[in-house]
């Protein structure tokens, strides 16, 4: 679907009722029924669409029915960005993105998208379990043009790259491969000085132009590959780890303001335990991933020593890292 057909699509899904709250579901009977719409690019069972559906659950449940979740997984209202567009309109509720993604609409979440900026996954959630974690959550939350109440973390693992013609087990086996990346120009640049070409395109349109050759690999965490259908066309996975980027669910703002505190102040709670609930998950899907990518015959290389990978994305810190340096230097001092 393209991108006006599918903001149309979801505006008529929600326009059921009456404005100003789009996503009011009731009669004059059940005046507070609310259905909020979420949007997740990952199909049925991955973990961040289970832990979003999981919120719905226990809002359903602790509100008799009143609050629940539609969730619209495997790209059904398009890739993120669209994502990201319809929440600030108000077309949906949740939006569960990644970091990624929402960096060209709050520029401090870059920080995030930094190669290699984080140690390792544990790193990673110590920063986001913390103060800095919560910092950049309110940064969205009170950017004034950003539209959106970002509710918390979720984890993705950490990020390889995969492709259709070679295995990559030195930084010279990535030249002259195109690559596709998250739409955010640090990607990019850090493709480019990884020595292939660096392509942004939306999540949607990955898995064809793999198949079609338009672009010769991406990167992304073992779920993804597997679970988007990567994995069967791209059949070399080279554990590079280059990027550790945490998801975000975010909330529309315009939504929102619209809800009582009480509503707001579950809303937020069950989105906490969710962070939590969803990490489980995720370890548990990795390894699924890995295993089912092995069966399926693909080759997957360690890579035993990434310091390689680690100066050649140099370039990439001498531009954005100034930016980024207090931040930097407080995520590096996290244990
Ligand atoms: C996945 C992530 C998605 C999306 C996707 C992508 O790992 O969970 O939110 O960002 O990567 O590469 O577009």
């Amino acid at each position: 679907m393209k991108r006006l057909a599918m903001m149309l699509f979801a505006a008529t899904l929600a326009l059921g009722a009456s404005a100003p709250r789009p996503w009011f579901a009731g009669t004059a009977a059940a005046a507070d029924k609310m259905v909020f719409k979420a949007s997740d690019v990952h199909p049925n069972g991955y973990p961040t669409v289970v832990a979003v559906e999981n919120i719905g659950k226990k809002l359903e449940k602790a509100t008799d029915g009143r609050l629940s979740v539609q969730m619209f997984a495997a790209m059904q209202l398009g890739g993120e960005k669209e994502a990201i567009e319809q929440a600030q309109l108000g077309a949906i509720q949740f939006a569960r993105v990644s970091v990624g993604a929402l960096g060209p609409v709050i520029d401090d979440l870059n920080v995030f998208s930094m190669p290699y900026v984080f140690r390792d996954t544990a790193h990673a959630q110590h920063v986001m379990d913390g103060p800095i974690g919560q910092e950049l959550l309110d940064k969205v939350t009170n950017d004034p043009k950003a539209g959106l109440v970002a509710l918390c973390w979720m984890d993705s693992g950490a990020r390889s790259l995969y492709n259709t013609k070679r295995p990559i087990r030195t930084i010279a086996d990535v030249k002259g491969l195109k690559f596709r990346v998250i739409g955010n120009p640090i990607f990019v640049d850090m493709m480019n000085a990884l020595g292939g070409n660096g392509v942004a395109m939306g999540y949607d349109q990955v898995f064809s132009a793999l198949q079609t050759g338009v672009i010769d690999g991406a990167e992304n965490n073992p779920p993804s590959y597997v679970f988007s259908n990567h994995y069967t066309a791209a059949k070399y996975f080279s554990l590079t780890e280059h990027l550790i980027i945490p998801e975000v669910l975010v909330f529309s703002k315009k939504a929102w303001t619209q809800l009582s505190a009480d509503d707001q102040s579950l809303i937020r709670k069950f989105a906490r335990e969710a962070q939590l609930e969803e990490r489980d998950l995720w370890k548990k899907y990795e390894l699924q991933a890995m295993d089912k990518a092995t069966a399926a015959g693909c080759q997957i290389t360690e890579i035993a020593d990434k310091t390689p990978f680690q100066n050649a994305v140099k370039p990439v810190w001498d531009k954005y890292g100034p930016k980024y340096q207090d931040m930097i230097k407080r995520i590096q001092a996290i244990a």
